[in-house]
């Protein structure tokens, strides 16, 4: 199995996913450049991770390789308990970080530069962040009960973890959301974690772990 991945990309949260199952993989780190590249589109034509590949098959797009872990490792628990409606929660919040939240940053991330004012972009950030704002008010409310964001660990709390990096990195306002600053503290707590960020260079966001 192998994954390529950008540092602190969304890709990160299928590379904790598989420092948490424990099975041999590669994972390969691709610069701004290779993501455009002959090869590289060859295997994704979106020019984007992350790109899993498993014995010569190619998965893209992160919540069918995150799904397919979890699928493929039944043992490690991280897509429900094996009920239908567990499974449901974990994709409902997958859902929710996949469809809602990592879109709503991309303004944050350039995509209204076309826009060619800088007032006009600006305000276009300052949207984001305000959406960004809301949209995690409703995953904090969700862990104000829960550890996880679906109940027990799972496939969607790694990507909530990116997302709320992101979050951070971009000033978003999340400054009265204990839930998450807790859940965040508490992903970084675990070694595999921690493991995965010191090989993909990047740093905690939590200041207290
Ligand atoms: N819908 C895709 C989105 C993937 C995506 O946005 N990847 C970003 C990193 S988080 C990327 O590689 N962007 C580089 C680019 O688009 O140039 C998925 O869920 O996998």
């Amino acid at each position: 199995m192998k994954l390529y991945y950008a540092p602190g990309a969304c890709s990160l949260s299928d590379h904790i996913v598989l420092e948490w199952i424990g099975n041999p993989y590669e994972a390969q780190k691709v610069s701004r450049e290779e993501l455009k590249s002959a090869d590289f589109l060859r295997l994704n034509p979106a020019g984007a991770v992350p790109v899993f590949e498993d014995e010569g098959w190619v998965l893209t797009q992160n919540a069918a390789i995150l799904n397919y872990l979890a699928d493929t490792f039944p043992d490690a628990k991280l897509g429900g308990d094996g009920s239908a409606r567990s499974r449901a929660e974990v994709n409902r919040w997958l859902a929710f970080v996949n469809a809602d939240v990592h879109p709503t940053f991309k303004p944050l991330f350039g995509t209204t530069s076309y826009l060619g004012d800088d007032a006009a972009i600006a305000n276009s950030k300052e949207h984001a962040r305000t959406a960004l704002k809301g949209l995690f008010a409703r995953a904090d409310a969700q862990l104000a009960n829960n550890a996880w964001i679906a109940g027990e660990r799972s496939i969607a709390d790694v990507y909530l973890y990116v997302v709320l990096r992101w979050a951070k990195a971009n000033e978003v306002d999340l400054s009265a959301m204990d839930h998450l600053a807790k859940f965040v503290a508490r992903m970084e707590a675990d070694p595999a974690v921690r493991k995965v960020l010191a090989e993909e260079g990047i740093g905690r966001a939590s200041p207290s772990s």
